[in-house]
């Protein structure tokens, strides 16, 4: 510290410098003890600062209220920066106590996709490098797109199969994501080739297999000249690529409403290559998918001309699919979002 406040010659320039090393000495505090000394040398009862005021009197008289307000306004500055620095309470102290640069940093957690998501998306990419748009659509749908365009009229025997949420009498939770193909093709013109990705909902009893909601992707392919030859060809690419590239498929004919005729496909057992195990109990095949060719009333319904255009259809289950990827045995743990179950994956 050069300047000395009892000289006699001190003037209003000597407070600037002095002002400017107690500045460039409290920025440099980084301990408690730096702190201690700083505050004994400005602001003790023998500090600078005091001093300051006092020699006040030695100033001569004329210049002496603007170097005494200045000095006073330096000292009141420097106290108040004292007592609300963050070391008054050792912060600096327990900080530097505390860190420890050879102790290994902290993990960063890193989040994954949901494997519902992931096989979502899998089955999803095949179908875009086939060709295959990407379509949505609400999931609170009227009786109408859910049922009657296809093909499934009130009191149809068919609407015994799935349990509906109602919401209001024209009103529900979609049972599948079929809806959002009849809005294409009420949309647009064939050619049409597009998948449907979505939630449904089944007021089914909760169970290891059921739940009230899970997730489909189905897909429509409706052009002119579409044959159950292309059906069949579409689904066993997809079966090999999904599954296995020697996967084989069964096809065994089903029903469902909206499509004539209707077939559902198992492939082999991935786990045993058809021999048998508990996966496929023992039958050597998975059902793992519904199909069939558009029924022309649906088509009718929504502007198609069924003499012109053909097309098929399919439904997967994604949660199916997942459960038995993974060898899960029970549905709910997909909702439970518990991180031990998620992170396997
Ligand atoms: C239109 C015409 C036909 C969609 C189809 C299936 C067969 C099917 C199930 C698979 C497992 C439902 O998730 S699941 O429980 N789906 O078996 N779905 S054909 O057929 C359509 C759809 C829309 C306009």
């Amino acid at each position: 510290m050069t300047s000395d406040p009892k000289s006699p010659s001190l003037s209003l320039d000597d407070l600037d410098r002095l002002r400017n090393e107690a500045e460039s000495e409290f920025s440099s505090i980084k301990n408690d003890a730096d702190a201690e000394t700083f505050r004994i040398k400005y602001l003790g009862k023998k500090g600078i600062l005091r001093e300051l005021v006092k020699a006040v009197r030695d100033i001569p008289a004329e210049s002496r209220p603007a170097f005494g307000s200045k000095a006073n306004e330096l000292r009141v500055h420097f106290e108040t920066r004292f007592e609300e620095a963050p070391w008054k309470a050792g912060a600096i102290e327990a900080e530097s106590a505390s860190f420890d640069p050879g102790l290994p940093g902290f993990p960063i957690l890193q989040g994954s996709l949901h494997p519902l998501t992931q096989i979502r998306n899998q089955i999803r990419d095949i179908f875009l490098s086939m060709g295959f748009t990407v379509s949505y659509g609400p999931e609170i749908e009227t009786d109408y797109y859910n049922f009657e365009a296809l093909n499934t009229p009130k009191h149809h025997p068919a609407r015994d199969m799935q349990d509906t949420f109602y919401i209001t009498e024209n009103h529900l939770l979609r049972t599948h994501t079929s809806p959002v193909q009849i809005r294409v093709m009420e949309s647009m013109k064939p050619p049409i080739r597009s998948i449907m990705p979505g939630r449904v909902y089944r007021n089914e009893e909760i169970s290891s297999r059921s739940y009230c909601l899970f997730h489909q992707i189905e897909g429509l392919y409706v052009d002119e000249n579409v044959s159950f030859a292309d059906l069949k060809g579409t689904l066993l690419a997809f079966s090999r690529r999904f599954f296995d590239e020697k996967t084989k498929i069964k096809i065994r004919p089903s029903f469902f409403p909206f499509t004539e005729p209707s077939v559902e496909i198992d492939v082999e057992c991935f786990l045993c290559k058809g021999s048998g195990c508990s996966l496929c109990k023992h039958s050597g095949w998975l059902e793992v998918l519904g199909a069939g060719m558009v029924h022309p009333n649906v088509l009718r319904n929504c502007g198609v001309d069924p003499e012109i255009y053909s097309g098929f259809a399919f439904g997967i289950g994604i949660e199916r699919i997942a459960l038995l990827k993974y060898g899960i045995e029970d549905i709910r743990l997909f909702y439970e979002n518990d991180v031990r179950f998620l992170k396997q994956f």
